[in-house]
């Protein structure tokens, strides 16, 4: 329910109590822990959770792992039908934990409500998915011989998930690793446990309707610090790691994963750009515009952070945005109207401080910024618009806030190199009605981004496309489109069924 601008709100933590109950999430597990919980709307404690040590996790991933060698004989399209189950706990359930994910990440109603939806639809797709994990049928060279590929499931699939979705990532993942017949073993982002135990609770739901074939500990949730990450990377039943976070974490998790020859599948950062056409629909460039670079707060790996302005129009566009960006409502995501949260932290709101601070010492231009006074604990900051002379040192690093780098360009060449020109390759946008330009922008000699747009801004992917991007952003790919092979391994299988035994590449050998 929203509020009105300026009646009191009820606080956080009055509020949580009830829905974790619906959620069922046991009183127990919110009292005593090591690890608070807080919301970034207030800066209130809202739980205190059991915080796991290493050895603790190591155990339940073991018990995932005998989980997993239940469930991998159970046959896909009966495990679509757990997930077809969870889909609908979550319909059912929608409405709370959408809430919860504004309380506890700090996103407005739609944003939390439209995470939840982003579970369900990977569910649906995961449902029909467990139906149609197809392998090839190869020609072969020999006579009286078959070969083929059996896709099978790997074993315990590691998931690391930030902040930011903290519910949405969860499910990405898990709803294609479990049809696939694996086991999940959840590390949540230290700042949202409740959302996570939430899930976990619902996914026990789940488990429950499906009835005594599905295996109680297909899904743990390791709470914990980085000790608990590290012990789930380690753990050698652990044959691959799914993890979204920043480029830091990325380059912990990646090498040493390596070493032991586990897979990664990195969802790291982003630092994404559009390139303002002269020939672009303008009000349609500035609604996408507004939404994927201050929507979430700036908060999201898809976050608009560089836009590419042609010349000729840039006077003109950047009026409006500065208009736009002056009108936005900043506060507790609670009230009507408002569009733009808290950040999560503290800790973010100096990080976005700090780069205003040197985009300014390159010769930016900040317009916004700044703390917004709601109430005291909370970081609200004004979202930023900063007018560069050129793409800086800066603007090459991903900030997670809502800061908004515009540069002008003259060619489309140059804008294209220089969106490139960064560390990270996520995603992309050309807002433009000139069909060469936007064949150009997807072609080869375009983006280098995972995604790549047209007349439409670089966040809110849908789940059906494979989700992920280049260079520092890690190279993964999940969610939609063949993703669900990254979570098997293929076998090759040749068969004979002919009386002699013809060996490939003309080679005899008669004993
Ligand atoms: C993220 O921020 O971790 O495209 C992923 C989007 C969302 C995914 C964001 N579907 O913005």
């Amino acid at each position: 329910s929203a509020h009105p601008a300026t009646a009191p709100l009820p606080s956080t933590r009055d509020e949580v109590s009830p829905l974790l109950r619906r959620l069922g999430v046991p009183d127990a597990a919110l009292d005593g822990g090591a690890l608070a919980a807080r919301s970034p709307l207030d800066g209130a404690v809202l739980a205190h959770v059991a915080a796991m040590t290493p050895a603790e996790a190591s155990a339940a991933i073991g018990r995932a792992h005998e989980a997993f060698n239940r469930w991998r004989l159970v046959p896909a399209p009966r495990r679509g039908e757990l997930v077809r189950l969870f889909g609908e706990v979550l319909r059912e359930h929608k409405d709370d934990l959408g809430r919860l994910v504004t309380l506890e990440a700090g996103k407005v109603p739609s944003e939390g409500l439209g995470e939840v939806q982003e579970m369900i639809d990977i569910c649906d797709f995961a449902v029909g998915l467990s139906r149609q994990l197809y392998g090839l049928t190869i020609a072969t060279e020999r006579h009286h011989h078959r070969m083929m590929e059996t896709w099978h499931p790997l074993g315990v699939v590691g998931v690391i998930s930030a902040f930011n979705f903290p519910v949405a990532v969860w499910a990405w993942n898990a709803a294609l690793a479990v049809v696939c017949g694996n086991s999940v073993a959840w590390k949540p982002s230290e700042k949202t446990p409740l959302t996570a135990l939430a899930v976990q609770a619902l996914f026990s739901q789940a488990l429950r309707r499906f009835g005594p074939d599905a295996p109680a500990e297909l899904s743990v949730l390791l709470l914990g610090d980085r000790s608990v990450g590290e012990a789930l990377v380690d753990h050698r039943l652990v044959p691959l790691v799914s993890a979204t976070g920043s480029t830091a974490m990325g380059r912990a998790v990646g090498p040493r994963l390596a070493a032991r020859f586990g897979r990664s599948l990195l969802e790291l950062g982003g630092n994404n750009a559009a390139i303002v056409s002269d020939k672009a629909d303008q009000d349609l460039a500035l609604r996408g515009i507004a939404f994927a670079a201050m929507g979430t707060a700036g908060q999201r790996c898809t976050t608009l952070r560089r836009l590419f302005v042609h010349r000729t129009v840039a006077d003109g566009f950047v009026a409006r945005l500065r208009k736009a960006y002056a009108s936005v409502t900043v506060g507790d995501p609670r009230r009507d109207g408002v569009l733009v949260g808290p950040l999560i932290d503290e800790a973010a709101f100096a990080a976005m401080e700090r780069a205003l601070d040197r985009a300014r010492a390159e010769g930016g231009v900040v317009h916004g910024g700044g703390r917004v006074a709601v109430g005291e604990g909370g970081f609200y900051a004004r979202p930023a618009l900063v007018e560069m002379p050129h793409q800086t040192e800066t603007m090459r690093e991903e900030c997670f806030a809502p800061i908004l780098y515009v540069v002008r360009y003259d060619t489309l060449a140059d804008a294209i190199a220089a969106q490139n020109d960064v560390p990270q390759g996520l995603s992309s946008s050309i807002f433009t009605l000139d069909l060469r330009e936007a064949e150009l922008f997807t072609s080869v000699a375009g983006s280098d981004c995972g995604i790549a747009n047209v007349n439409i801004g670089p966040s809110g992917a849908e789940i059906g496309g494979a989700f992920g991007g280049e260079k520092e952003t890690g190279g993964g790919r999940e969610s939609g489109s063949d993703s669900w092979k990254n979570y098997m391994r293929r076998a090759t299988n040749t068969v004979n069924y002919g009386t002699t035994l013809p060996l490939a590449q003309g080679v005899t050998f008669e004993i």
